[in-house]
């Protein structure tokens, strides 16, 4: 039978196949092999002995969380406790460009901050927006519903942030358990332990634990500067321009003209390993 690998629990990989779920075990091989299943995958598997014998190909696999063949990302991305970080949203969106993975940013907690804080943010946000990123709310159902039909869509972001929250909301059914915020540290508490991954009208979610923040692989240079989307706009007269020492640089130039963001700028050099504040 082929199946899919919807939850991982100690040594137990819960498989659904037609509306149904068999707790597996894994061939023997597979640990002699250091062949590690994650939910998402694809298997074959024998029903009756509830047993995993091959995962198929993977469409892509992610490290944190672990996860294979999705189709899109959503940030969850809280504005306070924990508090807004466009590092975290950078950072996000340069492993999501690399991995040829959808990004969408996903706003939770406006309940929580002043108004005049929340139009700053609103005006960053319009820069992503611009840049051709979707943003969307929490309190926004329908349009989530919309999103995340017939897609295999994974919600990530830092403890604490409203992913299982969320997930409540579109679907109460899940029940999912939710954390309180711990007051001294401004952030959650890891309520979400495992991935979960749910058939949701034609789409499959997957709730993830949180971070506290995000692991960021090295990635060369070149990778990093590519993901930033926005600079193929501005070529600069040096053809593989690092945007860093060189003259003439044309993204510096845009930085300065406020037409590239510079918060998007200064990520970009501390990704790449440049002391932002010695340059500054
Ligand atoms: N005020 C407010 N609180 C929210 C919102 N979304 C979530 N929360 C609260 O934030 C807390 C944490 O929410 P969770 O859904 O458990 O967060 P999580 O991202 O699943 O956290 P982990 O499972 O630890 O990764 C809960 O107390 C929620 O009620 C929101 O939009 N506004
Ligand atoms: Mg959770
Ligand atoms: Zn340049």
């Amino acid at each position: 039978m082929e199946g899919q690998i919807i939850k991982i629990s100690s040594d137990l990989h819960y498989v659904s196949y037609k509306d149904k779920i068999y707790p597996c075990k894994c061939r023997g091989v597979f640990r002699k092999e250091h062949i590690v299943p994650v939910v998402g995958d694809y298997v074959l598997f024998q029903k009756n002995n509830c047993l995993i014998e091959k995962i198929l190909p993977r469409k892509n696999l992610f490290d944190r969380p672990k996860v294979s063949n999705i189709d899109q990302a959503f940030l969850i991305t809280s504005l306070k406790y924990p508090s807004f970080s466009l590092n975290l949203l950078d950072k996000f969106l340069v492993l999501m460009e690399i991995n040829h993975v959808r990004p969408i940013i996903c706003i939770t907690k406006e309940d929580l901050v002043e108004e005049d804080e929340l139009k700053k943010i609103g005006q960053i946000l319009k820069y992503y927006e611009k840049l051709g990123y979707t943003v969307v709310s929490n309190t926004d159902i329908s349009t989530i519903k919309k999103l995340i039909d017939n897609k295999t869509s994974v919600f990530t972001g830092q403890t604490g942030a409203g992913k299982s929250t969320l997930l409540n909301k579109i679907n109460p059914e899940w029940n999912l358990e939710t954390g309180e915020i711990s007051m001294a540290l401004g952030r959650g508490r890891h309520t979400t332990r495992v991935v979960e991954l749910f058939s949701f009208l034609g789409g499959k979610i997957m709730d993830t634990p949180g971070f506290s923040s995000l692991d960021f692989k090295n990635y060369t240079n070149e990778e990093i500067r590519n993901a930033f989307v926005e600079f193929s706009t501005y070529p600069c007269p040096f053809k593989d321009c690092s945007h860093t020492n060189e003259n003439e640089c044309s993204v510096k130039k845009h930085v300065s003209s406020f037409d590239i963001l510079e918060s998007r700028y200064l990520n970009y050099l501390k990704f790449i390993g440049v002391d932002v504040n010695e340059k500054s």
